[in-house]
């Protein structure tokens, strides 16, 4: 499949991967909008948030524990931080395999900063 972050989930693109289980991947953005920015991945191909099915809905849950996980980890967990799913074309998504943003160590201004 030609998905760049199934790539990554099959280490055939180098990515820095911080966090791996049987279900999720985190690695840092490539090109990252604050001095946190992780991206937590589902190592199962699912495009978007919109193609999430009932049977697959504890998987955001578990990408959003692991995203609770990795900013303790970062160090960003008291000052806090920002999670985000981008959907579709109107929701700024440009890579078609669902993925959680997790963004910190700055002021986040505004609602999305
Ligand atoms: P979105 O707009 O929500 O689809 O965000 C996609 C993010 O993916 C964007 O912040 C840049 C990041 N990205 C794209 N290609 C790569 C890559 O090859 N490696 C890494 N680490 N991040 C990537």
């Amino acid at each position: 499949m030609d998905c760049i972050f199934c790539k990554i989930v099959a280490g055939q693109i180098p990515s820095d991967v911080l966090y791996t289980d049987d279900k999720v991947v985190a690695f840092r953005d490539i090109s990252p909008m604050a001095p946190v920015h992780l991206l937590i991945i589902p190592q199962h191909h699912i495009a978007s948030l919109t193609d999430l099915t009932e049977a697959q809905m504890s998987l955001v849950g578990h990408m959003a524990y692991v995203a609770n996980q990795l900013a303790k980890q970062q160090g960003i967990s008291e000052k806090g931080y920002r999670v985000v799913i981008n959907c579709g074309r109107q929701g700024g998504q440009v890579v078609q395999h669902l993925h959680m943003h997790l963004l910190g160590g700055r002021e986040l201004s505004g609602m999305l900063g």
